[in-house]
């Protein structure tokens, strides 16, 4: 089965969950690094900025005033990507010019009334009431008879496009189901129905027994760096227990998911020393009102940053037009991220 030495050739790794592949270069990694890696001053911001349209109290785009909030809030997104009464249709000419109307609901989610804060230096019972935010949300956005699809992610940083750095989130519901979570709708029906378990569940204890990408870990959660990870320090968050989506979390499992998201994130604060840029979310099973055994709650965590607070990965060229790919590998990757401190660098004594 294993006649390949996938530590020092170049290889193609497969994605089991999108069933596409991507191209691991190990052998480039070992080439000098000629740039700087230089220190980034982050400026402190205040806990209160008058001029955020997140902060408590404060004006949004279109004059609505937040409440003055303590712990979460959130609201209806004033510019919206999908509307919730968009009116049904579709164009189709010679199946070349195809369109379909699309409804949906997209929320902003406020963390956290501190300005100044962000997941990895917040605590896990802050973050649990964030968790506790995603349920209720996806409770009620789902009850909607047009909403199939619920898309809870983070932009943090910047460099991912992300408008303010007031902790937040967002969520945007959809009646069609996007293309990754497509994707895996598929895969992880196939491999149910051949194996009568789910891809993750049996994915997880292959890792849990090989301990080569495993990072952090609690009672009812586990981050690793995926076999197939795309970008250099991607990570994912898997349940111990096959849940289809967080409303089937207890109590203490929605505990744990607020740890292992605070735990995960301090890692990547602490490797470039920096607040570390990322976009996550859930994936989680539809919500068309059927059952979705196959469908394995995990979060995925796409951060660009490759060698230093400022040297991102691209995704250009040969990724664009052909395959994404790596040099650094997962093992490598997750060997440094393991051996990173637990405590974030800004709460360690220098
Ligand atoms: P980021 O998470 O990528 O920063 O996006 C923030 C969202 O906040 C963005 O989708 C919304 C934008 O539409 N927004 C408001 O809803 N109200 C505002 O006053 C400004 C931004
Ligand atoms: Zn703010």
């Amino acid at each position: 089965m294993n006649n390949f030495n996938i530590e020092d050739f170049p290889h193609r790794r497969m994605n089991p969950l999108t069933g596409e592949w991507i191209l691991v270069s190990p052998h480039r990694s070992r080439r000098p690094w000629q740039g700087q890696v230089e220190k980034v001053i982050e400026e402190a911001r205040p806990a209160y900025d008058p001029e955020c349209y997140l902060c408590p109290g404060n004006e949004r785009a279109g004059g609505k005033v937040n409440p003055d909030y303590k712990g979460t809030f959130v609201f209806t997104n004033d510019f919206s990507a999908l509307l919730s009464d968009t009116p049904e249709g579709w164009v189709n000419e010679s199946g070349l010019f195809k369109a379909e109307s699309e409804k949906g609901i997209c929320k902003v989610l406020c963390f956290s009334e501190n300005h100044n804060l962000t997941i990895p230096e917040m605590e896990v019972t802050e973050i649990r009431k964030v968790v506790d935010l995603w349920c209720d949300e996806f409770k009620e956005l789902g009850s909607n008879v047009f909403i199939n699809y619920i898309q809870i992610f983070e932009n943090k940083g910047s460099i991912m496009g992300c408008s303010n750095p007031h902790p937040h989130g967002q969520i945007w519901s959809s009646s069609s189901i996007p293309v990754e979570p497509a994707k895996e709708c598929k895969t992880q029906k196939e491999y149910f129905d051949k194996h009568g378990t789910t891809l993750l569940g049996d994915y997880l204890k292959s890792e849990l027994e090989k301990e080569e990408r495993l990072l952090v870990q609690n009672d009812h959660f586990v981050a690793l760096v995926p076999f197939w990870a795309t970008w250099p320090f991607e990570t994912m968050i898997i349940s111990r227990r096959p849940v289809q989506n967080i409303l089937e979390l207890n109590n203490e499992e929605r505990t744990a998911l607020a740890d292992i998201y605070q735990k995960l994130t301090i890692k990547y604060d602490n490797l470039f020393e920096v607040s570390f840029a990322y976009s996550a979310g859930l994936h989680q099973a539809p919500t068309d009102g059927n059952n979705y055994p196959e469908w394995h709650l995990h979060m995925h965590f796409y951060p660009p940053l490759l060698r230093s607070a400022t040297v991102k990965k691209f995704m250009v060229g040969y990724e664009m037009l052909a395959t994404p790919q790596r040099d650094i590998t997962a093992e490598q990757a997750a060997k440094r991220l393991c051996e990173l401190p637990d405590i974030h660098y800004k709460k360690r004594n220098s």
